[in-house]
């Protein structure tokens, strides 16, 4: 696990202090989603991102997450996008279609856009499972959000 943590090390090579990011995190389930942001937040400002580059903003849930990274791309001085959100499986089938819309909408504002938008959405069958994965025993999803998008710029400079 984590191999994107491994491999984020040092210092980089691309100066991030000059580099402008936006977190775009979904309201349902926030107690998931807080703590993914708190680790993406932490992750960026330790790779030396000035916390004036951070931008927040949140989508009422995880679906309404592509057409916002897609507005803060739209920024010129935005350079990636990390998207945060916590989708967990109902009793219907609404977990498959939202899951399922918001990693095609998420890669469609990718590709559109030529800029980095990092898929941070928990996907899990229960609240146990998303709490290991935002600050528990599988680690922070949001700080490998974060790592995730830091790598793609070094490798587009
Ligand atoms: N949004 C999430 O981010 N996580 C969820 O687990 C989640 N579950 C939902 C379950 C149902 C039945 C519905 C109707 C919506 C859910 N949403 C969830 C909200 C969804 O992402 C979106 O905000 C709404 O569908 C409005 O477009």
């Amino acid at each position: 696990m984590a191999g994107i943590l491994k491999t984020v090390t040092g210092k980089s090579k691309i100066d991030l202090s000059k580099k402008t990011f936006a977190i775009v995190v979904a309201e349902w389930n926030e107690e998931i989603t807080e703590p993914l942001y708190q680790g993406s937040y932490q992750s960026l400002i330790k790779a030396g991102v000035k916390s004036k580059n951070i931008i927040r903003k949140s989508v009422p849930g995880s679906f309404e997450l592509p057409l916002a990274a897609q507005w803060m791309v739209d920024q010129k001085e935005v350079d990636a996008v990390i998207c945060l959100g916590c989708v967990i499986q109902g009793e219907t089938a609404h977990f498959d279609y939202i899951c399922q819309a918001v990693a095609y909408g998420i890669m469609k504002v990718n590709l559109k856009s030529n800029k980095p938008v990092a898929f941070g959405v928990l996907t899990t069958l229960n609240k146990k499972q998303a709490m290991d994965r935002a600050g528990g025993k599988h680690g922070n999803k949001g700080e490998e959000a974060a790592l995730t998008v830091i790598k793609m710029i070094e490798l587009q400079n």
